[in-house]
């Protein structure tokens, strides 16, 4: 394959400042180099690729857009949208580590922690030293977090916590969970530290999507934590609701990046596969697939880099993150799989980044909100009903 080129069929480079433009192609040329010729391995062997935390961690983007005086980079928002798309065409789990890193544990601390928290945990977070994991999502609660069994209760001078998370990314490897449960009806925030006595993390094996990403279990079994150990500021389900935001607005981004990895990979092919004495990209029926994945890719971007204008003007509304996320995340699957095809045999083999990506899209369509989850979301803003219950 050639050099990763990127989609700008609109132009929409000329949108972005120099030096958006530059945090883009620094962390380009890094997914090049480091991350594309090792994330087949990793996704083959079930792992995560752990020596290129530091080296995320130089580049800034754990947390990007948190303020340098946490030792974060302090970017806007569409740089940081650039950066999880340049992850994401790496491999999903980078751009999942990331997402999980900076938007659902370094976020949370700094929005609802106290200068304590903030002053220990986010550098370390920053520089990668400590990685974080995000409990949220429950055995029998997923869509329906408000519902959670997980529980908080006050003994002395200490919170003890009782329940079970699943689905968790990074939970195994983590130093750090961040983790929501109830305290007399009302959801509240922990961090809980790796080791303490009544928390387990067993990773989840077998899965055949987010291969390079770990996944885990997170266990309370009568867990007691030190009191300051509560994220004073978090103040019901809305706190862990406004983390999501953060991380759903990184997906809108992230998934253009894996879908224009396979778009180029099946333009490529297209170009040079012969049947039937010519090039399967002068068949009509090839071309059309490759216009529908240029084209949704196009309003794709264009989607992105107003929202992310939008929230760097602080004039976001959730149900517009969850509208990109819900269709950035669907076209992004659906190019994967119209480039699948169009490899043919070669389409299923992970000599070429298209299966691997269209295996992590199917996760990545459940996460951070189903796509059905964000129809509603959406549909209740534009009606005013509620069609969740
Ligand atoms: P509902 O009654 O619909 O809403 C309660 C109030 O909250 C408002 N709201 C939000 N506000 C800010 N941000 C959001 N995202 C919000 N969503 C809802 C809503 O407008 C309402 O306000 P008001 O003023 O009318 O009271 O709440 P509900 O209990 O029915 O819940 C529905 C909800 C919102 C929880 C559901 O729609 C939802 O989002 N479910 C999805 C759960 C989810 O996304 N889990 C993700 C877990 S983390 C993860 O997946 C990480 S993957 C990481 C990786 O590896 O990259
Ligand atoms: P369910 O909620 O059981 O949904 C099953 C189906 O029912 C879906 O199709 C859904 O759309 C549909 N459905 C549910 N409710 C409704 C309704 N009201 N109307 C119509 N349809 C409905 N969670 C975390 O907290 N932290 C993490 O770090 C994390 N990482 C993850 C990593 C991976 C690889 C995966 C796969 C998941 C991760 N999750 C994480 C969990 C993820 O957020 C949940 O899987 C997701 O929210 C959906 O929950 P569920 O799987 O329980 O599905």
């Amino acid at each position: 394959m050639n050099a990763f080129r990127g989609v700008d069929f609109y132009r929409t480079d000329d949108l972005l400042s120099e030096e958006e433009r530059m945090v883009r192609d620094t962390v380009r040329e890094w997914v090049s180099e480091k991350a594309v010729p090792i994330m087949d391995k990793h996704f083959e062997e079930a792992t995560f690729p752990m020596h290129l935390i530091p080296e995320m961690a130089a580049l800034g983007v754990f947390g990007a857009n948190l303020p340098e005086e946490y030792g974060c980079a302090g970017m806007n928002n569409v740089a940081c949208g650039l950066v999880m798309q340049e992850l994401e065409r790496g491999d999903s789990g980078l751009r999942s580590f990331a997402s999980v890193q900076g938007a659902l544990v370094m976020f949370p601390i700094h929005a609802f922690g106290s200068d304590k928290q903030k002053r220990h945990w986010i550098p370390r977070l920053a520089s990668g030293e400590k990685i974080g994991c995000f409990g949220l999502t429950e055995p029998d609660h997923g869509s329906d977090p408000g519902n959670m069994s997980t529980r908080a209760v006050k003994k002395g001078d200490r919170w003890i916590l009782t329940g079970a998370k699943s689905w968790i990314t990074n939970g195994t490897i983590a130093d750090l969970a961040v983790v929501w449960a109830k305290h007399e009806g009302e959801v509240k925030g922990f961090l809980v530290e790796k080791g303490t006595k009544g928390f387990s993390a067993p990773e989840i094996k077998h899965k055949m999507s987010l291969r390079a990403s770990i996944t885990s279990q997170l266990i309370f079994d009568e867990c007691a934590i030190p009191e300051e150990n509560l994220l004073p500021k978090s103040e019901g389900l809305l706190s862990p609701l406004l983390c999501l935001n953060q991380a759903r607005y990184g997906i809108a981004w992230g998934v253009l990046g894996a879908a224009m990895a396979c778009y180029q990979a099946a333009l490529e092919y297209s170009q040079s596969r012969i049947q039937f004495d010519k090039p399967i990209g002068g068949f009509q029926l090839v071309q059309d697939k490759l216009v529908y994945m240029l084209t949704e890719i196009t309003k794709g971007q264009l989607l992105v880099h107003r929202l992310g204008r939008l929230k760097d003007q602080q004039q976001i509304d959730h149900s517009q993150t969850s509208l990109a996320k819900r269709n950035n995340t669907a076209i992004a699957l659906e190019t994967a799989r119209l480039a699948r095809d169009i490899l043919g045999a070669n389409g299923i083999s992970l000599e070429f980044p298209i299966i691997r990506h269209m295996c992590n899209l199917e996760a990545v369509k459940t996460y951070e909100g189903t796509h059905d989850i964000h129809t509603l979301i959406v549909g209740q803003a534009i009606t005013g009903l509620d069609a969740f219950r």
